[in-house]
């Protein structure tokens, strides 16, 4: 098997099972060097904690990039999350443009908003900056609220086949590439990922159970982004992704108090025995 040597970029919310402490576990599971770069540290993630701590990181990033540069490091891929500010999508940028191996795909996690809302710290500002990063990436896995925000398309909660088409066109109009979008559901029962891929379709769909997780978006792009760089398509990555997410929620829809986030650890044998 090929070692793949992996930048993720996101915060660290040190409680919370979200960003980084589920992407860096998962990577590794998936068998790839995973190395990190936090954006920010926080007590907890944003969604449903109180008076939670945020320590910028902003100002490292630059730093930590060009002692990398200096020691010749790059990367097999780039795979980013949850970022703290405007200044940092600009910073990322630049490591899209600089820190990749030849070939290296650049895949992008908006991870800034759910169920027709903006998570607590962004504004439309971010939004649109983040639409901009989002051109810039090779893979961008946005839920249909991400989607939205990104592109002024009108959000639903229901929706059609052609809804979800003119939302794919509307990302490619301001220049994404591959979509793989997820939480597309068309019936009451199921839910699943449209993958958009040089102007040609494709929908994966699973069971929809009553009630979803906090931060499944994140362990969907990371299982992603791991089953991606082992070589699956970028379809079987996306139902890999979707299969393992399904597992997790029914895992932790078991224990009502764990409500901040989903447990994805005691799956990760299976996920390895899937890969
Ligand atoms: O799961 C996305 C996420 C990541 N990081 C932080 C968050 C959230 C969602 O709320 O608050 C800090």
């Amino acid at each position: 098997m090929d070692y793949k040597k992996i930048l993720t970029i996101q915060d660290i919310s040190c409680l919370g099972q979200c960003s980084l402490t589920v992407a860096h576990p998962i990577l590794s599971a998936c068998g790839h060097e995973t190395v990190i770069l936090p954006s920010a540290v926080l007590s907890t993630h944003t969604g449903g904690f109180k008076g939670f701590t945020f320590r910028d990181l902003t100002d490292d990033i630059p730093l930590i990039q060009k002692h990398w540069q200096s020691e010749g490091i790059k990367f097999d891929a780039i795979y980013t999350g949850y970022l703290g500010s405007l200044k940092q999508i600009d910073y990322v940028a630049d490591i899209y443009a600089t820190m990749g191996k030849e070939n290296a795909p650049v895949i992008c996690d908006p991870a800034m908003a759910d169920n027709g809302v903006l998570y607590s710290i962004f504004d439309t500002t971010y939004a649109k900056a983040m639409a901009k990063l989002c051109a810039k990436a090779d893979i961008v896995l946005p839920n249909i609220t991400e989607a939205c925000f990104m592109t002024d398309y009108e959000y639903k909660e229901s929706y059609d086949e052609a809804y979800v088409k003119g939302l794919c066109k509307a990302m490619e109009d301001i220049g994404i590439k591959t979509i793989v979008l997820t939480g597309v559901s068309y019936t009451p029962d199921t839910i699943g990922i449209v993958i958009y891929d040089k102007g040609e379709y494709s929908y994966y769909c699973h069971e929809k159970l009553g009630k979803g997780c906090h931060g499944t978006g994140d362990i969907y792009a990371s299982v992603f982004t791991g089953a991606y760089m082992r070589g699956h398509s970028l379809f079987d990555s996306a139902k890999i992704a979707g299969d393992f997410v399904l597992e997790c929620i029914k895992l932790t829809s078991k224990d009502p108090d764990h409500w901040y986030g989903a447990k994805f650890e005691p799956l990760l044998g299976d996920l390895i025995k899937t890969l």
